[in-house]
């Protein structure tokens, strides 16, 4: 069977990739991920100036998944950019950048800076940061987020994606969508980023697992799997013409498989990844392959999109 993809004009040798934010901060996991089974690779949200993030403990993993108050944590854009310039085509793996400026204007001079670079690699805009403190999820803003993407218009020429919050409501996924769809060159969007600011509570110690927010952080993993396809879905029926990344509880091929029929392009691997290392790609590659085989479909084509209702 066949899982490459062709999109945003280019050809993925596979359809799985990493989630922005895990295994993804420092040049040698980024060089991990190059080397495996990752079909390509996306960097940590960078900010235009290094960040050392939250106070620690700021990521615990639970049975059913993960819950993080990273605050950002990276090394500024310029080292992005500089991996991007080495990296170059990456002999077939694209590369998305992650942008998650703390300002409107921060992003905008990320995105012209990139522009200048007239490099392969492709953004990712970060919507829905959780964890700095003070800080909404712009995702959560609609007149925000319509006024950011009208100053990444002018600030970029070139195709460009969001990564955006979970929705709960269908009037959200249509009033999302509807400014989404005012911008052409907004190709892709990935849904989601982490449930935002959940609390996970240990029953022994009578507390909190992560220190920043007083133990609010984001939720991955199993937790999260529904409402990820959710949003898959409902932002591929409202948003023809564009890619939906799915993210959001991946952890074997049959995951990936529901995210691909929900109707997601290519698909990111997060907390799993986080648990597993990048060995975690071949596997859920070799499963969903498996799972091709035995339904007898030979490429995504056949099913991309094909849930069914009742
Ligand atoms: O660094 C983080 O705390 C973080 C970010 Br920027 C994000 O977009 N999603 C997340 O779960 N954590």
């Amino acid at each position: 069977v066949d899982l490459s993809v062709t999109w945003l004009g280019r050809a993925m040798p596979g359809c799985l990739y990493n989630a922005s934010g895990v295994w993804c901060r420092e040049e040698d996991e980024l060089a991990a991920l190059r080397a495996s089974a990752a079909a390509a690779l996306i960097t940590k949200s960078a900010t235009l100036a290094p960040r050392d993030g939250n106070p620690e403990p700021r990521y615990h993993p639970t049975p059913l998944g993960s819950i993080n108050s990273m605050g950002l944590p990276n090394r500024g854009f310029d080292y992005y950019l500089d991996f991007a310039r080495r990296y170059g085509d990456g002999g077939g793996k694209p590369l998305f950048l992650s942008l998650s400026g703390l300002t409107l204007d921060d992003n905008c001079a990320m995105l012209r800076r990139l522009a200048e670079a007239g490099l392969p690699a492709l953004p990712e805009i970060n919507l829905s940061c959780p964890n700095v403190p003070g800080k909404p999820q712009l995702g959560y803003d609609f007149g925000a987020t319509a006024e950011a993407l009208d100053a990444f218009d002018a600030a970029y020429p070139g195709l460009y994606g969001v990564k955006l919050p979970p929705y709960f409501d269908p009037a959200h996924f249509a009033a999302m969508a509807e400014i989404l769809n005012r911008h052409r060159r907004l190709a892709f969007v990935t849904c989601i980023n982490s449930i935002g600011n959940g609390l996970v509570v240990d029953v022994d110690s009578e507390a909190v697992v992560i220190k920043p927010k007083d133990g609010l952080g984001g939720l991955g993993g199993d937790y999260v799997l529904p409402t990820a396809l959710a949003n898959v879905r409902e932002f591929c029926r409202l948003l023809p013409g564009k890619d939906v990344v799915g993210c959001g509880g991946v952890k074997s091929g049959r995951e990936a498989f529901m995210h691909i029929l929900a109707g997601a392009r290519a698909v990111q691997v997060g907390t799993c990844l986080h648990q597993e290392g990048p060995g975690a790609f071949a596997r859920i590659a070799a499963e969903l392959a498996a799972l091709m085989r035995a339904k007898g479909y030979r490429r995504l084509d056949d099913f991309r999109g094909r849930l069914r209702t009742l």
